[in-house]
């Protein structure tokens, strides 16, 4: 497979970005990282995003048009197929469902985490801060 120019598109703060830096660095992956202000979308970046989020991964290939995949985990998976020959999940089918919704399950609780970090009133701050605490308690329970 030829090889891809990677630019990763982000938010320093962004724990979905993380995701997706936490496979390049375990692949020691080369890659370019620009950093984008939420607050003040610039224009440029509107336009690559179907949704308005980072993270987003460009894929600069040779031979075709270059591609901007979005969704952490969608950009992970391509990543983990595409980079390296070691995949990062287990070779274990049972095992590999459960890390997947390990995935989604940290998803789940890293939007609680945003949106409580970004909460603009107490109601949605307390609501987000309590399925936070939650979903930790679960991933306690289970480190027991
Ligand atoms: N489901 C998305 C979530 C990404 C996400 O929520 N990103 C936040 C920053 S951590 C964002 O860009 N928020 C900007 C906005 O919602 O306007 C993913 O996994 O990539």
């Amino acid at each position: 497979m030829p090889h891809a120019q990677l630019t990763l598109i982000s938010h320093p703060l962004c724990p979905f970005v993380q995701r997706a830096a936490i496979v390049l660095l375990e692949k020691n992956v080369p890659f370019e990282r620009i950093d984008v202000d939420l607050a003040a979308k610039p224009d440029w970046f509107l336009a690559l995003s179907p949704t308005g989020k980072v993270p987003l991964l460009k894929v600069e290939l040779p031979d075709r048009a270059h591609a901007i995949l979005f969704e952490s985990t969608a950009i992970c998976e391509y990543l983990n197929e595409t980079q390296g020959s070691t995949s990062l999940y287990s070779n274990d089918a049972i095992s590999r469902a459960q890390q997947r919704a390990g995935v989604e399950f940290g998803g789940a609780a890293l939007a609680d985490a945003w949106q409580f970090l970004n909460a603009k009133d107490l109601v949605v701050a307390e609501s987000k801060k309590t399925a936070f605490r939650d979903k930790l308690q679960r991933l306690e329970d289970k480190l027991d």
